[in-house]
């Protein structure tokens, strides 16, 4: 079992990739800056426990004192969880400095993605990803996931880019670096809280079996880079999205006039348009992180099995 000196991996992570057993990567921003305690932790555990319904085993990935993590224990998870907004939100460039110090962190999507190519995890299961902010013209502010996505071979199954992003631009980006965009059942990227967007995908697909196959061919064509899975969101959980749009105008004009910029941007926003929606758009998350990890973990097993057809 290939392994990494600055690796642990749960002992259940352990057997499971020894065996060829399907696993699937859980990151820990979400859980440290995208819920509130104590939801934040129970959505991470009851993550979990879906992924171990549809067969599968979790992995939540953090830096624990130092150490990269591929799977948690439950006093780590909620550990994360009541630390909040306080803890270190670590992406890529934040892990040396994790590493060197023995700090703990909670890994982003993009981190999460390099613990999960280090481990030989192939798919994550997340609620949103980070992607090109709006007014990135001047801000210049891309999320380092995107750029992750270009170069790290692992899926990602999320619920698309939430609206405080430019859904338009983020799109430009991954074509540009050659992600492809698959839409889980739909046409158009869904957009987190709503099923649409008024945007397309490059391809539709509709079972793990056949989203298994493209990871197979991409792979065995030697191309290199993620893949991004966009999973709509339960139609009985969707928002109206004039909701939803008006709270995030509201959370960006917040931001503008207190100067909140770089990697503290996205958690205040995601706090913002919790608190400026409630209880509805938090019911909402815990429904489509579910949703995701259902289908990665069916992705998951249709890549251990061979990606044999449905
Ligand atoms: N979007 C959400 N919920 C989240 C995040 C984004 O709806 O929790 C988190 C993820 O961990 C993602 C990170 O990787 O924010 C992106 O941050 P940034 O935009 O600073 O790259
Ligand atoms: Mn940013």
């Amino acid at each position: 079992m290939p392994t990494h000196p600055f690796l642990d991996l749960h002992p259940e992570v352990a057997a499971a990739l020894e065996h060829g057993r399907p696993v699937v990567a859980l990151e820990s921003t979400i859980i440290s800056h995208g819920m509130p305690w104590p939801q934040n932790a129970e959505t991470a555990l009851a993550v979990e426990a879906e992924v171990r319904a549809q067969g599968a085993v979790p992995a939540t990935m953090a830096v624990i004192a130092g150490r990269l993590k591929a799977g948690l224990s439950r006093a780590e998870i909620e550990s994360l969880g009541r630390t909040g907004q306080q803890a270190i939100k670590t992406s890529r460039r934040d892990l040396p400095f994790l590493v060197a110090s023995g700090a703990t962190g909670a890994t982003t999507v993009a981190a999460t993605m390099i613990v999960s190519a280090l481990a030989g995890i192939k798919v994550f299961a997340t609620g949103g990803i980070g992607g090109v902010h709006r007014g990135a013209a001047t801000s210049f502010d891309v999320s380092a996931d995107l750029q992750e996505l270009a170069r790290t071979e692992v899926a990602v199954v999320c619920a698309g880019p939430k609206s405080i992003l430019d859904l338009g631009l983020t799109l430009e980006y991954l074509e540009t670096h050659g992600v492809p965009v698959i839409g889980y059942g739909t046409d158009e990227l869904p957009a987190f809280f709503t099923r649409d967007s008024g945007f397309g995908v490059d391809v539709r697909l509709d079972t793990p079996a056949e989203i298994a196959r493209v990871m197979q061919a991409k792979q065995a064509l030697g191309l290199g880079g993620g893949l991004l899975i966009a999973n709509p969101i339960p139609a009985e959980f969707a928002l109206p999205r004039q909701l939803i749009d008006s709270a995030i105008a509201q959370a960006l004009v917040d931001a503008t006039l207190r100067g909140v910029a770089g990697k503290a941007l996205t958690p205040f926003l995601l706090d913002r348009v919790n608190a400026l929606t409630g209880g509805l758009s938090l019911s909402a998350n815990i429904a489509l992180v579910l949703n995701n990890a259902r289908l990665a973990a069916n992705v998951a097993r249709a890549l251990a099995e061979g990606g044999r057809p449905d």
